[in-house]
This record gives C-alpha cells, structure tokens and sequence, in this order.
C-alpha cells in the first residue's frame, strides 16, 4: 500500500462492540505474582493523570479472599492524536487467574489476543510456576508466539530481599531456553518492578502535605510519576509500541 493517507486504525486493529480500533494485552503468570495489582495500580494513575484515558472501569471477578476466579479486565485509551487523524487507540488489558484449576479459563482470555505479558514472580518459591506458565503460554500461541504476538517479560516484587528473590539470569535463562525472548533482545523485553513500591508511592503522594505541587489542573504532572511507577508502566508502553509498529510493517509490506 503505497498511499497510507486514506489509512484507518480500524484497517489494522480489531474493533470493539463500539467499532473503535482496540489491542488486546494479556497479562499472563501464576497466582499470586500481582497481576490484580499492577492492574489496580495502573487503573489508579490512569485516574490521576487523565482520567479521559480510561474507558471502562476496572472489572475484577474474585472470590471472597480476593482471588481472581475468571479475570481482571481495564479498558483504556491513548490520548487523541493531534490533528485528529487517527481515531483513538484503545487497549484492553486482561489478567488471567494463575492457578492449575484455572487453566480452561486461561484458554478463553488468550482467544484473540495481541500481545502478551509474561507476568512473572521474583519469589524463589515462584521457579517452577514460573516455568510452568511460559510453557503453557508457548503452547497455547504456538508459533506466532514472540512473532506476529509480541511478548514481554515482566518480573514483579523486586521490592524483596536478594536472599528472597530468584536470580534474574535464571528467568531469563528460563525465557530464553521456552523460546519466549531471543537472547539478544533480552535487555529490551525482560523488565522488572515493584507493584507494592508504585502503589505506595502512589498513596504518598495523595496523602502528601504538599500534594498541589504534585497536580496540575487536577492531572499528576508527568513529571512527577514516580520512578515505581514508570517501571510498571513500561511493559504495557513496551508492547502497545511493538504491536503498532508490527502493524505498520504489515501494511508497507502489502
Ligand atoms: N512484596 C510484594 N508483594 C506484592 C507485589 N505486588 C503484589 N504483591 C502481593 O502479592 C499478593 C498477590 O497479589 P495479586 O495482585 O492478587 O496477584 P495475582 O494473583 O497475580 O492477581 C498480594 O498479597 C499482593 O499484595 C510486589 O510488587 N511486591
Ligand atoms: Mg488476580
């Protein structure tokens, strides 16, 4: 397609029930990882930062400890393009629930995904859990898995001890050995973060004696998102971007 003037986000992304161009993201680990909590948190800056980038409110289905039994589901969008080109893209962001039992529900949440978090646990109880899920991650994508799906790795409660933590160069050894990052590019797609630490800056910040220096018009000024934060964020920016600019190859390519 030589002329991408006439070119619409929804020729190149699916669309919602309301026709708008929308990627699915699927954060995909074991129980306990904090999956619910990056959701939570990212649903909660999202809110203090433009409250126009959420679509729809977060939808949690759990059990009474709070566990997830079907999903975590956030809808959100990017803010309007200048000149207004484009419509606006949204991204839905998905948890699975981690456990054994649940792995018929873990089938349904993948059907049409476009992109895919490993959401992985830095516990040293957490090794095999981990193995298993970007096994059976692997195995439900087949070969598009990493190609036409991009995936990011993204390792949770890096707030633990050293001696409470699972060496990062055996995830990755584990990533890379599943086939579910290449060795090269390990650096870029293997992030790590704190979803406690970004929550609780987050909190400090609001209960701040000093929060207007914090807000601007009511939107938490850019420059003052917590570096916690930022790192949870990352991911999510990562494969938004990854999953745009495959789009894009796609089109010059035909
Ligand atoms: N230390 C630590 N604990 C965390 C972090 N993120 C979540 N947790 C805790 O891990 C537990 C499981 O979190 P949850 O979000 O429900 O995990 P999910 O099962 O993957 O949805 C909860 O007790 C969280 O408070 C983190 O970054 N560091
Ligand atoms: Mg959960």
């Amino acid at each position: 397609m030589s002329d991408m003037s006439q070119l619409e986000l929804s020729d190149i992304f699916s669309v919602d029930r309301e026709g708008k161009p929308t990627m699915k993201i699927v954060l995909f680990g074991p129980p306990s990882s904090g999956k619910t909590s990056m959701l939570t948190v990212f649903n909660a800056l999202r809110r203090m930062e433009n409250p126009d980038t959420i679509v729809s409110n977060l939808l949690k289905i759990q059990d009474d400890s709070g566990r997830t039994v079907f999903f975590d589901q956030g809808v959100f969008q990017t803010p309007p393009f200048k000149g207004k080109k484009f419509d606006r893209l949204r991204y839905q962001l998905w948890t699975v629930p981690g456990e054994d039992r649940h792995k018929v529900q873990r089938d349904i949440i993948m059907s049409g995904v476009d992109a895919v978090i490993l959401f992985l646990n830095f516990e040293n109880i957490a090794r095999q859990q981990n193995l298993a899920i970007i096994k059976e991650a692997r195995e439900k994508i087949g070969e598009k898995f990493g190609k036409k799906i991009p995936v990011v790795a993204y390792i949770n409660k890096s707030d633990l001890d050293k001696n409470e933590r699972i060496d990062k160069r055996e995830l990755i050894k584990d990533l890379i050995d599943e086939g579910a990052i290449q060795s090269d590019k390990a650096a870029n797609v293997v992030m790590t973060g704190s979803c406690l630490n970004a929550r609780n800056d987050l909190l400090s910040i609001l209960n701040s004696d000093e929060k207007l220096a914090y807000f601007e018009s009511n939107r938490l000024r850019l420059d003052k998102r917590p570096e916690s934060v930022g790192l949870i964020v990352r991911p999510i920016q990562k494969l938004t971007q990854l999953v745009v600019e495959q789009r894009l190859e796609y089109v010059q390519s035909i």
